[in-house]
């Protein structure tokens, strides 16, 4: 077995042991109570979920082994040239919960690479559907056709230990992690540059070899990829893409199949398809402005109209975060190293100076600050990325990173079914003798 999935075992056996010791001791510690609202509001603050990979703290910021995004930044391994951190090193953290070393992520990418052949089928699958089918349901449809090839589903199927369960999950994360990249470059290529397909780039890694297949061979470019893939890996638990992953995995259901869910999440315009959502909104904003630059004052008009019309302001706001998100921030300052002077970036910009005392002024709105999905968009087009439909692809290829670790670690956890207690309003009425 690959040196990878032993260290990855062994981390999982010591810790499983922690649980058994913790849980036999403190099974019955009460660790919070629930209020009526929090069950018809979405859940917010009630802790529910066990996720391993990472943890959002709503004034720093998403952590991953107690790393900030700035910390991340400077001390993951980058590639040869690079300064940005390169996206297979975090996977190696949330696995092994270590830093890696370059011969380790080396040793990684270059595992990706012998496992990225994609078989033909798929591609027949997505070129079944009419070419303006969204992105996101092209690349899920590419994930579900590849689910043919899932050593879980096999292997339950011949009838497997559980205790081997975590071992065919980790294979099928690291095929299919190595593959997401062919299915959206496919995705792009196809929809947008008349199925011009690229050929890979064996010699290069993850996040630039996708760069490269979706046709964009500049050096900045790959660098944003990476710091792409890196801060929109995972965001704990709970967000819908995770929660979803994670739920339909309780089930048993492969890796291939657990995964497509979260992306069906993701692809809703409140969670993923709000980076899309931005880039319209301020597109439109200049159309009806007739300027590539409108002034703060016009910003704030716009909101307000936006606002009036029932919508929400897309990238502002968190179901969690209570400051401005370090994934904006991160975007900011790459922003301000490769491109002060392009005018959409500089309008992301002004939009973040202008936004927030609006939404504060609501008095409803929790978090008037940007989320990540605020700015990725402008840096994307200031690459010659304008097709804003297949924004959230980048962020499901990404995704992939966290929700699949995620799911490695359930099930070498041992995590059982997920099955939370409902109730209907009418017993509510009970509970409170009101019937
Ligand atoms: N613009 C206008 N209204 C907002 C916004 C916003 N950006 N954010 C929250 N509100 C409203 C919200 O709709 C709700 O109104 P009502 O009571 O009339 O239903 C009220 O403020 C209270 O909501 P919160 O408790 O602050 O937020 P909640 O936790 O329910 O929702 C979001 C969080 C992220 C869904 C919400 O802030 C939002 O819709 N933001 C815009 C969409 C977005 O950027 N989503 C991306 C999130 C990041 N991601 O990648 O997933
Ligand atoms: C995410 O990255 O998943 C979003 O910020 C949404 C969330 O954390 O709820």
């Amino acid at each position: 077995m690959e040196q990878f999935k032993l260290k990855f075992k062994e981390q999982a056996d010591k810790l499983g042991g922690e649980i058994k010791i913790m849980l036999q001791e403190h099974g019955n510690t009460v660790i919070g109570e629930t209020t009526l609202a929090q069950i018809y509001q979405g859940m917010r603050g009630m802790t529910a979920l066990v996720t391993e990979t990472s943890l959002l703290d709503a004034q720093d910021g998403i952590r991953f082994k107690r790393r900030t995004i700035p910390e991340l930044r400077a001390q993951l391994p980058k590639a040869k040239g690079g300064n940005e951190p390169l996206p297979e090193a975090l996977f190696y953290l949330m696995l092994i919960g270590e830093i890696p070393t370059d011969k380790d992520v080396e040793n990684l990418s270059a595992m990706l690479q012998r496992r990225s052949h994609v078989p033909a089928y798929v591609f027949d699958a997505m070129e079944a559907l009419p070419e303006e089918t969204h992105p996101m349901t092209q690349f899920v449809v590419g994930v579900m056709a590849l689910q043919n090839e899932s050593v879980f589903a096999k292997r339950y199927a011949d009838g497997f230990n559980k205790k081997d369960y975590w071992e065919a999950t980790l294979e099928d994360t690291l095929n299919l992690i190595a593959r997401l990249p062919h299915i959206a470059a496919f995705v792009y290529r196809r929809k947008y540059k008349g199925s011009k397909i690229v050929q890979p780039d064996g010699m290069l890694d993850w996040a630039a070899n996708f760069a490269h297949m979706l046709g964009y061979d500049n050096e900045e470019f790959k660098e944003l990829m990476r710091l792409y893939m890196v801060i929109h890996s995972d965001h704990e638990g709970g967000n819908v893409s995770a929660h979803a992953t994670h739920l339909v995995g309780s089930a048993l259901s492969d890796p291939y199949l657990s995964y497509a869910a979260g992306m069906n999440g993701l692809a809703g315009p409140l969670h993923g398809l709000a980076n899309q959502e931005v880039i319209k909104w301020i597109f439109e904003m200049q159309k009806e402005l007739k300027t590539d630059a409108p002034t703060s004052e016009q910003i704030a008009e716009y909101v307000k109209k936006t606002l009036s019309e029932g919508k929400v302001v897309p990238g502002y706001g968190h179901a969690v975060l209570r400051q401005t998100d370090p994934r904006f921030t991160a975007q900011m300052e790459f922003g301000k190293k490769h491109m002060p002077n392009d005018p959409l970036v500089n309008t992301v910009w002004r939009i973040y100076e202008t936004v927030p005392p609006i939404l504060q002024g609501l008095g409803k709105v929790k978090n008037p600050w940007p989320n990540v999905d605020a700015h990725s968009g402008a840096l994307l087009v200031h690459y010659g990325m304008k097709e804003y439909e297949y924004y959230t692809v980048l962020f499901a290829v990404s995704r992939s990173l966290g929700v699949l670790s995620s799911l490695c670690w359930d099930r070498a956890l041992g995590m059982p079914l997920e099955r939370p207690k409902s109730v209907t309003t009418a017993a509510v009425k009970r509970w409170l003798n009101k019937e």
